[in-house]
């Protein structure tokens, strides 16, 4: 389904006078009102292509209806969403659940919508039909060199799937671990893993980077054998420069600090990109900016701070994806939710007067401090992301539009009620 572009100029029309007024009243209060929208309308988020359908969890699966059945209609939906936003210019691609059967073909209609290919995953923690080896005791820590083998070849299998898409990274989560005490030799598990992570680098080209996604826990519930950020960065550091570590929000214990582990892995160098979504308790892959919105805001606000300390493009220096599933939402609604969320995030941390907040911080005023980051979180910055969406011909309010234009309903129209999308 193609977007209908008459239907989104009407819509901005109807909206266009009320976004002028709260506009102007907004850039009446911050003098960097402009610049902050430029570095908006540069900004992009990549949607995860196992995230276009309704997720479910052990306990059941509601399938909503007009879902993608296939990768073509799955590039299909990420260039819906990058009509209506114009910040969702990339899909992250999961293997096998996406499969491109012609990559030329793949990569021409991407093209054709306005959107690229980041991070590619690879999956190691199902095992697939016909596959001669099992991961049930993992993949690349598992005592079997053979299973080791098999889930290294997938690895670098993935990496060519991406080079002929175009993709420049490859993202590495193992649900590898232990579930009971005494079952596994950690010191086994973690030289095994490091010496597969260190075949599949090898295949790597010299422009692509490698994100270790590190998680605390799930699948596995007594240890996992990349199982937070200081186990990534001890093998992204192993490894060598194109290795990464990748933060997902959910794959902390309770109470995590995160913007406290971004601004050491960022000054470390070793910060390769994340998977945005919220939780309250596990990873519970919710959307992202729905439960911890301030957090969201102090993580962006420690990434404009340290990627400026070193010189880094906001736009293209990291990894910006999203990871999330969808259980109750429609999958479409939740992705422009989640965007709109980040956006609002780095809008907020390029408003903090950074100078007044070094000042503070130089005077041990704890006070100042706080009253100089709640005064950006408290201030309402959405009529720069319409803004921004104005400037690049996209729809001023994403999720109203979305309705309005009733897009489900053309998808449902044009896919009828039963297809299914591939993905957790
Ligand atoms: C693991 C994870 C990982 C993906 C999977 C879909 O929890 O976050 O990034 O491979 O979700
Ligand atoms: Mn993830």
């Amino acid at each position: 389904m193609i977007l209908d572009r008459s239907s989104l100029d009407a819509f901005n029309e109807r909206h266009v006078a009320e976004h002028r007024k709260r506009y102007e009243f907004t850039r009446s209060l911050l003098p960097g009102a402009e610049a902050v929208v430029e570095k908006l309308m540069a900004f992009n988020v990549a949607i995860p292509s196992w995230a276009l359908g309704t997720g479910g969890t052990r306990f059941g699966r509601f399938s909503g209806a007009g879902e993608p059945g296939t990768l073509e209609q799955k590039l299909e939906d990420v260039g819906l969403l990058h009509a209506i936003n114009a910040s969702s210019g990339a899909v992250s691609l999961h293997i096998p659940w996406d499969i491109p059967k012609d990559h030329a073909a793949i990569r021409r209609l991407a093209a054709d919508l306005g959107i690229g290919f980041d991070a590619v995953n690879s999956n190691t923690f199902q095992d697939q039909p016909g596959q001669a080896l099992s991961y049930k005791f993992g993949s690349l820590q598992h005592v079997n060199r053979a299973v080791r083998k098999q889930a290294i070849d997938h690895n670098i299998e993935v990496v060519h799937h991406g080079i002929e898409l175009g993709s420049k990274s490859l993202t590495v989560w193992l649900s590898d671990g232990s579930c009971f005490p005494g079952q596994l030799n950690f010191r086994k598990a973690f030289g095994n893993t490091l010496e597969g992570l260190q075949e599949i680098y090898a295949a790597l080209p010299d422009d692509w980077k490698v994100f270790v996604e590190y998680k605390a826990f799930e699948p596995n519930f007594y240890s996992m054998t990349v199982g937070d950020w200081g186990q990534s960065l001890l093998y992204a550091n192993k490894l060598g420069s194109k290795a990464y570590t990748l933060v997902d929000l959910g794959h902390h214990l309770p109470n995590a600090n995160i913007e406290q582990i971004v601004a050491l892995l960022l000054m470390e160098g070793k910060l390769g990109g994340f998977h945005f979504n919220d939780s309250k308790y596990g990873d519970d892959d919710l959307t992202a900016g729905s439960m911890r919105p301030y957090q969201l805001f102090l993580i962006f606000n420690e990434l404009v701070e340290g990627m400026d300390a070193h010189g880094m493009n906001h736009a293209t220096d990291l990894g910006w994806m999203i990871d999330a599933s969808h259980n109750v939402k429609d999958p479409l609604e939740d992705l422009l939710q989640s965007v709109e969320a980040l956006m609002l995030a780095y809008a907020q941390a390029l408003c903090v007067d950074r100078s007044a907040l070094e000042a503070a911080q130089a005077g041990n005023d704890t006070v100042a401090a706080q009253e100089l980051l709640q005064d950006v979180f408290r201030t309402d910055l959405r009529p720069l992301l319409a803004e921004a969406r104005l400037r690049a011909g996209a729809a001023l309010h994403p999720v109203k539009f979305f309705r309005e234009a009733d897009v489900r309903g053309g998808l449902i129209r044009e896919r009828g009620l039963n297809t299914v999308a591939t993905g957790l």
